[in-house]
Parts: structure tokens; sequence; C-alpha cells
């Protein structure tokens, strides 16, 4: 079904106006720490500043109109410039701008917002998500699954059960407990990470990690075996957790071979272990569902969730408590010594819920599913056509490829090089947003997109990757 003609066209609400764009960066380099940043490198280049945005596009000091293959940072899921989530929270900061929900007081946006999550997330296998805690971000929302899972194993009378199982190239986010569940190395050398208990397994990179013959599906099975082995190797009775992205973003669009989820769900049922969830990025139609682990047909006992949930335009985050933990957690539990003053913010509550109920007006994740998806998919495979390109695939609004040196021999760059990196800055130059993790390039657009705005950003991505040959032919790097 085509879709496109039921989505209201986004409204601008911003205006290009002058801005001395040194005069910002000079102060952005003197006083803001951006994330992940090299502050020397930023210093010498300048901070490239985003000025307003408008449906699929932003637009930079200079006048610049860049089309955000992003979605922000994999949240702008309804798209820039609607007028009416800023309306509603407006309305909302004018009614009640803030409560908290620590001393048995509530508030209505809270409430509407979890009945709401209640009704979206779908049973699977009769397992049921009548409960939600909320946070602002998604590393809070990990933190609350470490704390969750181990309260609950308390409560169950299994204390040892303390070890927390994921994934190397996982990403659930920067404090202490997200960079520990993360497995970015990167991350954990600088901290003294992981923290105690949580441990790592390979994740199901095909691509790379696959044996040479060796089937999809049989190197699915082979990669979700890694986490039986690591059970044995703990010892079940010590292992609390499992958690998973459905499809790894950060790590670079890692989708897993179709066998792999349902050996996963095989194996946490083996041993009794609490499955989450973290569908930061691949929930709220991302990847064509309102939640993603429908699309995969397996049961976790927390999802947890941020970013499309109010589609970036206010930080939220939170856990969707299945019964399974919350029924314990409430029968059993006494106070749970666990909250954030803003878990149940009124106004980021009602922008979420103004959020979902738009993404439902518009029928956005069906749309992504059997619409704007499909044909996604269709044009980016294309891309394997292109000499540079190998592996490029998509799952609902997600996609990434791969840059390689020689296809035939699947010989990659020396990582010297970091064209990702090179790639990455003639998207910038041409108007594209697109990001670099190695040599993987990916998207992961405003679900809003038509299919003619997929079509232009292919155009962007073909001349982009055709100049990135250029300037490496030009160097005598290809082979
Ligand atoms: N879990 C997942 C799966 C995520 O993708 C987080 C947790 C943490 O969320 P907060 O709201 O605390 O940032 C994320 C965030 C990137 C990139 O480089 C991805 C994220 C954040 C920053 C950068 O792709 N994802």
């Amino acid at each position: 079904m085509n879709t496109s003609t039921l989505i209201a066209p986004p409204v601008l609400v911003q205006r290009a106006e002058k801005h001395d764009t040194q005069a910002i960066q000079a102060l952005d380099s003197a006083h803001f720490l951006h994330p992940f940043t090299d502050h020397g490198d930023l210093a010498t280049r300048g901070a490239r500043v985003i000025t307003h945005a408008d449906d699929i596009y932003v637009w930079d000091s200079e006048g610049h109109k860049i089309l955000d293959g992003m979605s922000g940072l994999w949240c702008v899921n309804a798209g820039y410039g609607r007028k009416e989530l800023a309306d509603v929270a407006y309305r909302q900061m004018m009614t009640l701008p803030f409560y908290n929900s620590f001393f048995q007081t509530t508030n209505v946006p809270a409430v509407q917002l979890a009945t709401k999550l209640a009704q979206l997330a779908p049973q699977v296998g009769g397992r049921r998500f009548e409960h939600v805690f909320f946070s602002s971000s998604g590393s809070e929302s990990n933190d609350t699954n470490v704390r969750l899972a181990r309260r609950y194993w308390d409560l169950m009378g299994q204390p040892q059960r303390k070890v927390i199982i994921s994934r190397h190239n996982a990403y659930h986010g920067s404090t202490m407990a997200g960079a520990s569940l993360g497995g970015m190395s990167g991350m954990h050398a600088q901290g003294d990470l992981p923290i105690p208990n949580i441990v790592h397994i390979g994740q199901p990179y095909f691509f790379e990690n696959a044996d040479p013959g060796e089937s999809r599906d049989e190197f699915g099975v082979r990669a979700a075996r890694w986490l039986e082995e690591k059970i044995l190797e703990i010892g079940p009775h010590k292992v609390a957790a499992f958690i998973a992205e459905p499809v790894q973003g950060a790590g670079g669009v890692i989708i897993p071979p179709e066998t792999y989820w349902p050996e996963i769900q095989r194996i946490v049922d083996r041993y009794g272990i609490l499955l989450i969830s973290d569908e930061v990025i691949c929930a709220f139609g991302r990847l064509g569902h309102w939640f993603a682990y429908e699309k995969f047909g397996y049961r976790p006992d927390m999802v947890t969730f941020a970013k499309g949930v109010t589609s970036g335009y206010i930080p939220l985050g939170g856990v969707m408590v299945g019964d399974r933990v919350a029924q314990v957690l409430i029968d059993k539990g006494g106070e749970f010594n666990h909250g954030y003053t803003y878990s149940g913010h009124p106004v980021a509550c009602a922008v979420a819920l103004a959020n979902l109920e738009l993404m439902e007006r518009e029928g956005l994740p069906q749309r992504v599913r059997e619409d704007t998806g499909p044909y996604l998919a269709e044009r980016f495979a294309e891309l394997n056509r292109h000499p540079l390109v190998t592996e490029a695939e998509t799952c609902g609004f997600v996609a990434g490829l791969v840059l390689v040196k020689n296809k035939a021999r699947r010989e990659m760059f020396d990582p010297e090089l970091a064209v990702g990196m090179i790639c990455r800055g003639h998207c910038f130059r041409n108007g594209l947003i697109m990001r670099a993790v190695g040599d993987r390039m990916i998207i992961a657009p405003p679900l809003t997109m038509s299919r003619a705005q997929i079509d232009e950003m292919m155009a962007l991505i073909v001349r982009c990757l055709d100049a990135t040959m250029a300037e490496l032919a030009s160097s005598g790097q290809l082979a």
C-alpha cells in the first residue's frame, strides 16, 4: 500500500537568519565540551553550526541545505518542523512544567504515556508489557536495566545471579553501566570499565566473522551459541541477563542472520535468564514496527527505549518492564531504591504522547514496513553494483554498506586510510549526512521520507561514492 498521500507536509517553523559562523565556532571551542570529540582537532577545523531544520533537511550557518540521512542521531523519526509537538510542549509547560513522581505523586501525561506504550507493545508468546519505568535517555535506561535485573534475582532468592552478558561492538550508552554493557573497547579503555560482572561475546556480523564457506544461516546459529558457551563457562546459576540490540546501530548497522534471534531465545529460555532488548534505535517504526522484538519474533523481559519515542524533540527514555519482572517487583519488592528527578517528566511525556499519536495517525511504522522500507531496500541494494561497495543492505529504515578495495577478493582498505571518513567528507560537501563506522557507511533516515526523497538520497549517495572513488584512484589507492 502506498500511504505517502496520508502524510501532511511539515510546517517550516524556523527561517534562516544571518549567523557569524566564526564567532560561534570560537565560543564553541572556548566553552563547549562535545560528546565523543577530539577538541584539539575540532578547534582547528571549527564545528559545523546547524541552525535550523525542516522535513528531512537541516541547514548550517553558511546556508548549506543538507539531507539528513541519520535523523539527527537515529531519533527524528517523525521528521523536523512538527509544530504540533512544539505546541504540546508549550501548553504542558504552562499547565505543569514539572512535578516529581517520587513521593506517591503522579502526573497526567506520564500516566497517559505509560498506558499508550503498554497498548503499543505487542504480546509475543503470551508475554505482556503492562509497566514502564521512565528516564531521560537510553544510557540511564540501561542503568535501570542493570538495577532491575539484579533486583529481580535478589527477590527470586537467587542473589548470586549478577552477571550480565552483552556483545562486542554493542552500544548501550555512555554512563558507567551503559558503557560497560556496550562492547566498545575504546570506551572501556577510558574509565576502568567494564564495571564488575559484565562480560561480552562476539557479534553476529556475517561479513567479518563468518567462516569461509559458512552460510548466513549457519553463522547465525553459531554466533548465537557463543551465548550458550559463555553461560556454561560462567555457570548458569550466576547469569542474570543477556542484553542486545535487535540490529546493532552505532556498531555499524549489523543486521543479524534470520537464524540468530530464534536460537538466542532458545538459549535464554533453557537457562532461565532475562532477555533485554535494547531498542533505543530500533523501536518506534525504525524497523517497520512499534517495537523491533515483534519483527524478529523473540520475547524480551525488558525493552530499553529513548530517541524515537519523542522523535528527539525532547529527552525521554525508559524501560518497558514485562510481567515476569514487574509482578515480582510489585508483589515482593517493597521499595525499589532507584529513580531519576525527571522520571515521568510531564513535558517530555506529553511530547512523546503527541509524537506517538502523530506517528500512528500517519501510519509511519506501517509505511516503513509495507511501502517505503521495501522501496529503500530495493534502491539501496542497487549500490552493490558500485565498484567500491559490497554488503549493501537494509532493515526497515536502517541501512549499511561496506567500502572495499577489491570486491572479488573481499579486500579491505588499509584502516590507516580512513576511507569511511573520506566518504563522509564527500557526503557533507554534497549535502548529505551519512555516517561512517570504520569503512561501513550507514544511514537511518526520518520515517517520513517519501519515495521521491529516497530517490533524491540515493542519487546523492551514488555521487558521494563516485567522488570517493575518484579521490582514491587519483591517490593510487585502488587495486
Ligand atoms: N542504547 C542504544 C542501542 C543506543 O543506540 C543508547 C543506548 C544510549 O542512549 P543515550 O540517549 O544515552 O545516548 C544508544 C544511543 C552513534 C551514536 O554514533 C549512537 C547513540 C548515541 C550516540 C552516538 O551512532 N545511540
